[in-house]
């Protein structure tokens, strides 16, 4: 069967034989043109002006574009327009493109562009880089968002005293703690980096080749820029090397540049950026700052809670608006909270504008109440999985979200038991305990942390997706849907979908790369829908055909079309009457029939208020668990992942071998974002001083723990979902909680009972020497370094 197998990725074989195509891999048309960008040397200043002529005099330099040579709007921003292409009046970051040059040759064209600060005439201005300092002045990207729920409130019917009765709540518990938490952000660092080739067309029209999560937004911003209209524009991704959110705006700006260069010259111009410029140019996810209370009974019940969340948004809005609204709709992660006020500000540094990247602000959101309850648990002297145990939701009650979405397809707790079973949590946590005891240096940490993952876009209008499938007269069949491949196995996925349809083999099912001229008003493969969407799309269009094929068949066998099945490549009655799947294409055509077929999906349900934050943002929710045990050296500060165990909920699998990749994967990179991965901007100047692998450090293939087990937690999704399948992008990325939390483990087993390590992410060994020093008796207090 062609759904729930574990096919091989479409395109495996030319993945690990570098055969694969990227958009560098297209063969360059005579006359191709190569631009690099001239990047702001300061964090903030006025701009005055640019040099253009000592540019132009550069060897090889055939063009050189400032702001003032955009036809139509200088913006490429996604939601809130504050994103220009090139730096206008104000440079408001180190990194920010404020020209571009053309030229002969890639090197040419980046040789003359690295004269920036030569030919810039600038005023530098302070600048600010702390997210607490920009909090402070109250400069913020967009207006702060509050989400307060109070059971007590909702149940007297008195909405307006909710936040008065969780302050109620938490001063009236039992307990009461108070605390901050910090957490860094991360770089996608995608293997293929951001790159766009546009092509003129002889009337007028352009061709852009961009790899892209979005193309349809690139379509939208390059007419925007170049003013022409947007059937003039086509935009083409075969495949990215890796998106994971880095792709979803921020390809926006060189499409732009590409297209904006082009269209000048009437030449092809490619523009491909080097990863270093990557990094100074682009965003990344968001670092985040949390000040937290909570209020708690002598099981750890959370009675009340209040967090709030600063989330580096950087220089402009971007992305930032829905990654803060997804941030709040996680803080809940898988546990009820009955008193809960949260408060998400979105500070405006002189930084990259920060973006979409794997979970989406979700992960953020979700770790610090992790941490809150660690916090708890330590407090009380009770194992941290009792303490989430006791705050579960609930399967019939206490099941309400404080975004106000019940939570009707609860499987936490079975999800978890059975994890805590198989990788024996209970034993490990008193071998672990015992180790520690005998062993004054190296100590032992184990963690096991839950997931729940709200799936669906938190914007309800990009919950939509289209697909085109062709059926061609010698019955091979052609998909083309509205998703991007970037290396998640999407492409395989709908073409299963389709072929199942068919009742074809696999092999007679090729999709096509995602085109603005093929499926219209796409949105972006993001929030983990890739499948979900385009599946359905894929599913409906097929499912038109098969049923005008069976109306043919059934027209000459007499019988009912509902009684024609499609299997096996044949076309068939329970009664074994039967034709082969090409014979009767053969058939349709002969006889006019419509052999190709558009399809649509829109999510269902779906209702959202962003005045209040409340309705039903996600169809469904996906879950998971990991136990992590870390082997950590309390003098030097660095570890080792003994062993990790996954558990993960995919629904009903449409391939468990890719959805297994995803959930490995993604652990691992949730991992690096969590411990190795540190980003660090020079404190006065604001330039980003970690701006290649060679300082940034992402896991390796040696990093992944010998002991590994990750397996699918059985069970069809609850909501009518393309064969039942969950998404599987992002929700994993949260299981890299348990590595964290496990090292806070091991640094707690340094000192007495019930201390608190003042543990930051990422924990590298500096991070992981200083809580060590904080918590280990009659040690000196930690140095600020
Ligand atoms: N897997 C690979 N190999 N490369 C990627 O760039 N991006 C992730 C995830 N898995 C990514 C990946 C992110 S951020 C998302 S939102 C989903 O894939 C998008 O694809 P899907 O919706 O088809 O799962
Ligand atoms: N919402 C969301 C979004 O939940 N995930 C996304 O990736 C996204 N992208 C744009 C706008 N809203
Ligand atoms: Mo994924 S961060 O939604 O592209």
């Amino acid at each position: 069967p062609a759904v729930g197998q574990p096919w091989p990725h479409e395109s495996a074989t030319l993945h690990v034989t570098g055969r694969a195509h990227y958009v560098d891999d297209l063969p360059e048309l005579a006359g191709t043109l190569h631009a690099a960008l001239g990047l702001s040397p300061v964090a903030h200043g006025r701009l005055l002006g640019v040099d253009v002529h000592a540019l132009r005099r550069e060897p090889g330099v055939v063009a050189v574009l400032t702001a003032a040579d955009i036809p139509g709007r200088n913006d490429c921003g996604p939601i809130v327009h504050d994103d220009p292409i090139l730096a206008t009046d104000e440079l408001r970051y180190l990194g920010q493109p404020v020209f571009a040059v053309i030229a002969t040759t890639r090197e040419a064209a980046r040789r003359a562009a690295a004269q920036a600060r030569r030919v810039l005439q600038f005023e530098p201005w302070p600048a600010v880089l702390s997210v607490r300092q920009a909090h402070a002045a109250g400069d913020h990207v967009v207006p702060p968002m509050h989400l307060v729920r109070s059971q007590s409130a909702d149940a007297a019917g008195a909405p307006d005293t909710a936040a008065a009765s969780v302050r109620r709540a938490i001063d009236q518990a039992p307990h009461r703690l108070a605390g901050s938490f910090s957490l860094g952000g991360q770089e996608q660092l995608y293997l293929e980096g951001q790159i766009s080739y546009a092509l003129p067309q002889d009337d007028g029209g352009l061709k852009v080749h961009c790899s892209t999560q979005h193309p349809s937004e690139m379509q939208t911003v390059v007419a925007h820029a170049l003013a022409i209209a947007a059937h003039q524009v086509q935009v083409e991704c075969r495949r990215m090397g890796g998106g994971f959110g880095g792709k979803e705006s921020q390809s926006a700006l060189f499409a732009c540049v590409a297209a904006l260069a082009a269209k000048a010259l009437n030449r092809p111009v490619k523009l491909r950026l080097d990863r270093d410029d990557d990094f100074l140019i682009t965003g990344r996810r968001h670092g985040f700052e949390f000040d937290w209370e909570a209020g708690f009974d002598d099981e750890g019940h959370l009675l009340g809670y209040e967090v709030t969340l600063l989330g580096q948004a950087g220089h402009s809005a971007d992305l930032s608006p829905p990654v803060m609204t997804r941030a709040l709709c996680h803080v809940d992660n898988a546990y009820w909270l009955p008193e809960v006020a949260m408060h998400g500000y979105l500070p405006r540094t002189h930084t990259q504008s920060n973006t979409a990247f794997r979970g989406f602000g979700g992960p953020q959101g979700a770790l610090v109440t992790e941490v809150v309850l660690d916090t708890i648990a330590r407090h009380l002297g009770r194992d941290p999985l009792a303490v989430r145990r006791a705050n579960w939701y609930g399967r019939s009650e206490r099941h309400t979200t404080p975004y106000r979405q019940t939570v009707t397809d609860n499987i936490i707790e079975p999800l978890t038991d059975e994890l805590a079973r198989s990788a024996r949590y209970a034993e490990r946590r008193d071998a672990v305990q015992v180790f520690n005891a005998s062993s004054p240096i190296l100590k032992k940490g184990l963690a096991l942390t839950p997931v729940k993952f709200g799936i669906s876009f938190n914007v309800n209008h990009f919950n939509q997706a289209g697909a085109l499938v062709h059926v061609y007269v010698d019955g091979s069949v052609l998909v083309n849907h509205g998703g991007t491949e970037m290396g998640q196995g999407l492409n395989t996925k709908v073409a299963q979908v389709v072929a199942h349809e068919l009742g074809l083999p696999l092999s007679r099912v090729r999709c096509t790369a995602a085109d603005t001229s093929k499926v219209a008003n796409t949105s972006a493969t993001a929030a983990s829908t890739g499948s979900d969407l385009n599946g359905k799309a894929a599913q409906h269009a097929a499912r038109q055909i098969r049923d005008r094929l069976a109306t043919l068949a059934a027209a000459a066998w007499e019988c009912a079309p509902e009684q024609v099945a499609f299997a096996g490549g044949q076309a068939r009655t329970p009664d074994g009457r039967h034709i082969a799947f090409d014979a009767l294409v053969q058939q349709a055509y002969q006889a006019r029939v419509q052999l190709w077929s558009d399809g649509f999906y829109a999510t269902p349900g779906l209702h959202w208020d962003r005045q209040t934050l409340t309705g039903r943002p996600f169809f469904y929710f996906a879950y998971g668990a990991a136990v992590s045990e870390v082997l950590l050296d309390t003098l030097t500060g660095e570890w080792k992942l003994l062993q990790a165990d996954l558990l993960h909920d995919v629904g009903s699998s449409l391939n468990p071998a890719l959805d297994i990749g995803q959930i490995e994967g993604a652990f691992v990179q949730g991992m690096g974002w969590l411990t190795t991965e540190e980003l660090v901007w020079h404190p006065e100047s604001g330039a980003l001083l970690t701006h290649a692998p060679s300082t940034y450090k992402i896991p390796t293939a040696n990093d992944v723990p010998l002991a590994f087990t990750t397996r699918l937690y059985g069970g069809e999704n609850t909501e009518d979902t393309i064969h039942r399948s969950k998404a599987v992008g992002e929700p994993p990325l949260l299981l890299a909680f348990s590595v964290f939390l496990a090292l806070r483990d091991a640094v707690a087993a340094c000192g007495a009972p019930g201390c608190q390590p003042p543990l930051s992410a990422p924990a590298t060994p500096e991070a992981l020497l200083r809580a060590i020093r904080a918590v280990q008796p009659g040690a000196a207090t930690p140095t600020g370094a």
